[in-house]
């Protein structure tokens, strides 16, 4: 199964699903170096989207704006390394949409709760446009919205849903897209919630 979403886009459904319980089985032990946390927007809100980094470079968010550190700064330390099943799991889809050697410098892994919510947005911190973002969603299915180039595109709603694996590169980089707010249910793995990692190429 696989959903076309524009050139060099499209999402792999069910890639990740032989591989879920080994990836839930590292998220847990990196929570356990660096906790999942509620950062703050430049604006001085609480994102309800909890957020654990691990790679050479973290995305940060708090009253000085976005960036990416290479060191934690709740603790100064630097951040966990990426797991090797994580690396060959985002090369693998990468290699699937054509685009070789794929090598991220950074995984955000986002954990929505029932009532989360990632507002419409442009990832556009990184300095490579040029390399795809991989992402992989665990647990609760959720709403993803996927609009245009202007913040005021229209949008169109998919389904991610456990296992799925979405690739976007080439001009699919740079569109606003979001997540609508988590409906309330269970997973038999990771019950009342959803996981999804973000793979990128920062620098
Ligand atoms: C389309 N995460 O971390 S994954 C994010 O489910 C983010 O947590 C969402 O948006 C989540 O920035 C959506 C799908 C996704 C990720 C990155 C993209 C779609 C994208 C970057 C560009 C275009
Ligand atoms: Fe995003």
């Amino acid at each position: 199964r696989r959903v076309e979403l524009g050139p060099g886009a499209a999402i792999l459904g069910g890639f990740a699903c032989d591989q879920a319980e080994a990836l839930l089985e590292q998220i847990a032990y990196l929570s356990s170096i660096a906790p999942f946390r509620h950062m703050q927007t430049p604006g001085g809100r609480r994102m309800s989207v909890a957020m654990l980094n691990a790679g050479p470079l973290g995305w940060v968010s708090d009253a000085s704006g976005y960036r990416y550190t290479t060191t934690d700064p709740q603790t100064g330390r630097t951040w966990p390394t990426i797991p090797p099943i994580f690396m060959e799991l985002a090369s693998r889809a990468a290699q699937a949409l054509g685009f070789g050697q794929f090598a991220p410098d950074a995984c955000l892994i986002n954990r929505y709760a029932p009532g989360t919510r990632l507002s419409l947005h442009q990832d556009r911190d990184e300095q490579d446009h040029q390399a795809p973002i991989v992402s992989v969603s665990l647990g609760l299915p959720a709403t993803f919205l996927w609009g245009g180039l202007q913040r005021q595109n229209r949008t169109t709603r998919y389904r991610l849903a456990h296992g799925d694996v979405a690739v976007w590169g080439g001009p699919s980089r740079l569109m606003f897209h979001g997540i609508s707010e988590l409906k309330d249910g269970v997973h038999p793995l990771t019950g009342a919630l959803r996981y999804n990692l973000t793979f990128r190429k920062v620098r």
